[in-house]
């Protein structure tokens, strides 16, 4: 069984999942007042995603027994420059939750929890797609450098993101 501090820091990590999801619905929702409805649907499904990564600690710790105790959250970063300075935050935003994530998985390790270690190899490969792709983004929005043409078919594109509940 985790330790009540192995416990404690999945906790953490469920509430800063559902962080992640606030941080991405004011992502959408800078997007959207810009008029830029597919990057604004493209961080909708985001949002989805954290949701459903916090979801996933939440079962886990009722799985084990535990209780997935539920706290507040700061005010997200609501304004930004532009897309490109939108996107960068989001990648900022991934690197810091697989730092959180490695941290996590240290404390599994050190506490040799395997059915822990295990559960975090998901977020570990998850975090590895995440950072990849929003470097992918923001290469691509560099490439077009504000070229209206190339925003309006990248906007086009993103609009037909759609939430897909990941593989477990
Ligand atoms: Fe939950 O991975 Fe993104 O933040």
């Amino acid at each position: 069984m985790p330790s009540q501090k192995l416990v404690n820091a999945l906790v953490e990590q469920m509430n800063y999942e559902f962080e992640s999801a606030n941080i991405y619905l004011a992502m959408a929702a800078y997007c959207q007042a810009e008029n830029w409805d597919g990057f604004a649907n493209f961080l909708l499904v985001q949002t989805e995603e954290e949701r459903f990564h916090g979801m996933k600690i939440f079962r886990y710790l009722n799985d084990i027994g535990e209780r997935a105790m539920i706290t507040g959250y700061d005010t997200p970063k609501n304004d930004f420059e532009s897309i490109l300075d939108c996107f960068e935050s989001a990648y900022e935003h991934e690197k810091e939750v697989t730092k959180r994530i490695y941290a996590l998985s240290d404390l599994a390790l050190d506490e040799r929890d395997h059915g822990t270690i295990h559960f975090l190899k998901w977020y570990i490969n998850e975090q590895i797609e995440e950072e990849a792709m929003f470097d992918h983004i923001i290469v691509q929005l560099k490439r077009l450098n504000n070229d209206t043409n190339g925003m309006f078919l990248l906007d086009r594109e993103f609009a037909a993101r759609t939430f897909t509940p990941p593989q477990e």
